[in-house]
């Protein structure tokens, strides 16, 4: 069964402001450890081409720069788990927990994770990388007041998981100041250490 096969393998959790770089790092791990990458924020924004009434919610809900309702995430996140479980050297996921209370439900529901990963960066270099995203990218999400906002949520929320975090499992904070490679050479470190 699910729980099962889901022992087998090493769950990580990528978490950190918006723009730190979280997908960006993810990318690069895919390429080097062949992990299975889950963003929750792309498996939410692929539920935005639907015209149904919970995808004109998850559309508002990400206009406004706030979090998605846990159950909604989690039901979308269990389902990409389910559907690559048989054939994944473990899974990569991406922007999951953004408030203490998706990190509870997912150790009750699925499981803890073995490492998490908190990409550090000021909310100066997380500004500036999303408004140079917003000239390329026709994201939601890509506007000045949005931002704002954004960082705000992650502030109230999103920062109160690194503790939850800190006495359960390894931690492991990144410098995500620098280059994509910079960056990546510590990420691995903290892989490398766990595997
Ligand atoms: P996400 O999709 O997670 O969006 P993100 O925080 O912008 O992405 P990321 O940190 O991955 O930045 P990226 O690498 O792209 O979330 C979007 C929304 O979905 C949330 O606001 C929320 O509403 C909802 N949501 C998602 N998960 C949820 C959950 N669990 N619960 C509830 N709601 C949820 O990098 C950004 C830019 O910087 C790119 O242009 C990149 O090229 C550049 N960049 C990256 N690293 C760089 C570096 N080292 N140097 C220079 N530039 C860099």
């Amino acid at each position: 069964g699910f729980m099962e096969d889901l022992r087998k393998c090493k769950i990580i959790f990528m978490i950190g402001g918006p723009g730190s770089g979280k997908g960006t790092q993810c990318t690069k791990l895919v390429e080097k450890y062949g992990f299975t990458h889950l963003s929750t924020g792309e498996l939410l924004r692929n539920e935005l081409s639907s015209e149904s009434e919970r995808s004109k919610l998850i559309r508002d809900i990400m206009e406004r720069g706030d979090l998605v309702p846990t159950g909604i995430v989690l039901a979308l996140l269990k389902e990409a788990m389910i559907a690559s479980l048989s054939d994944t050297k473990g899974f990569l996921i991406d922007g999951y927990p953004r408030e203490v209370k998706q990190g509870e439900e997912f150790g009750r529901k699925i499981g803890d994770p073995h490492l998490v990963i908190c990409m550090d960066c000021s909310a100066d270099t997380m500004t500036n990388r999303l408004l140079q995203r917003s000239q390329s990218s026709p994201r939601v999400d890509n506007n000045t007041r949005t931002i704002v906002k954004r960082l705000e949520t992650y502030y109230r929320a999103s920062i109160p998981v690194v503790a939850y975090y800190e006495t359960k499992t390894q931690l492991h904070k990144i410098n995500a100041e620098g280059t994509p490679e910079e960056v990546f050479l510590q990420v691995c470190k903290a892989i490398d250490s766990i595997f």
